[in-house]
């Protein structure tokens, strides 16, 4: 696919421009780049800054009922961070030629994907524990990997993005650490969490490298630095010992590391994945129907921000 999209490029300012990624420079917006690379970038980039906002709501509906003052604060402030990493990123892919109302308009119109797991529900208090440890802990896994990549305004993006994510990375595991010592009720809720979202984890960085459709381009050019399986490898290699070692386990009978350091997983469901990022899973219509009441009660503040001539009345006092 990607040989037919690159048929009509000059092949003189592709070959410079493959020359300028293998040294390891970074292509900024004003340069020349293929077609495909810009394509592909905002596809990428714009699917990563819709998860931010999506993957916001789960925890977000948390917040109301965090237990204790501390907790509230922190998963607040965690949030808030989230809808700013999507706003970095929707910058970003901006500095590619597509308008931010024009993203929006297609995440909540179904175009635009975005990340499969944020389709689930978070029951209790221990899924939000879940997703501020380990899915942020995958998100980072993926990010310090790409923030070494090609493509300017995403990179400096992905290093920012990274340092928040540490502290959310902190948050979650003391929230995990504190459910999974504390009374049997708190360990069994967490345990309920862990077997409710590890094929969802699985999943989330994306299919099996065999059927991946886009891996070996973007690898290529250096957006994606690691690939899908690799990604996940290096998640459990770090996160299962950390998950044992609290003495919860993991919903699958096959999961150990094998003598060459690989681990060995039950593959998930990737009908199910299939089904999830096309609009089909649990909570897709709900999450989705937030955005679009989000986009419908803020549209007058955007129209008056953008008024190119508007005009402000003094106030009387
Ligand atoms: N979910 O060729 P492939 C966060 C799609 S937010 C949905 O392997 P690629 C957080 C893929 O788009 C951080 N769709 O794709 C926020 C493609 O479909 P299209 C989330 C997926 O791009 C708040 C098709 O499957 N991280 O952590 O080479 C609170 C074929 O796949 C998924 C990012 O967004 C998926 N999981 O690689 C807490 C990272 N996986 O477009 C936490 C940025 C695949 O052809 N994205 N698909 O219709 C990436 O790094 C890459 O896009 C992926 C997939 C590794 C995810």
């Amino acid at each position: 696919m990607s040989k037919d999209f690159l048929a009509d490029e000059d092949p003189v300012k592709l070959q410079e421009f493959e020359d300028r990624i293998e040294r390891g420079e970074k292509i900024e917006p004003v340069d020349w780049m293929p077609k495909l690379y810009r394509k592909q970038l905002i596809r990428m980039i714009e699917q990563h800054a819709h998860s931010e906002i999506i993957g916001s709501l789960p925890e977000g509906t948390w917040i109301t009922r965090a237990p204790g003052f501390k907790r509230k604060l922190a998963l607040m402030a965690k949030v808030q961070d989230e809808v700013g990493h999507a706003q970095l990123l929707y910058s970003a892919a901006e500095t590619l030629g597509k308008s931010r109302e024009q993203m929006i308009v297609d995440l909540i119109n179904g175009k635009s994907k975005y990340s499969n797991i944020f389709n689930y529900p978070a029951y209790t208090w221990a899924d939000s524990c879940f997703i501020s440890w380990l899915v942020d802990a995958g998100a980072i896994v993926n990010q310090v990997a790409n923030s070494r990549g090609s493509y300017g305004p995403y990179c400096r993006a992905l290093e920012r993005i990274c340092v928040e994510e540490a502290f959310h990375l902190k948050y979650g595991h003391h929230c995990v650490i504190h459910m999974a010592t504390g009374t049997d009720i708190q360990k069994k809720m967490m345990q309920e969490a862990i077997n409710r979202w590890w094929k969802p984890m699985l999943m989330f960085f994306g299919p099996p490298d065999k059927i991946s459709a886009h891996t070996e381009t973007l690898m290529k050019w250096k957006v994606k630095m690691l690939s899908n399986d690799d990604t996940r490898q290096q998640f459990l290699g770090m996160y299962v010992p950390k998950i044992w070692e609290l003495d919860l386990t993991i919903p699958d009978e096959k999961l150990r590391k094998n003598d060459d350091g690989k681990w060995e997983y039950t593959e998930p469901d990737w009908e199910e994945f299939k089904r999830v990022i096309n609009g089909d899973g649990p909570c897709n219509a709900e999450r989705l129907a937030v955005r679009r009441t989000a986009e419908e009660r803020g549209r007058w503040v955007r129209e008056a921000l953008n008024r190119p001539k508007a005009t402000y009345v003094t106030p009387l006092a």
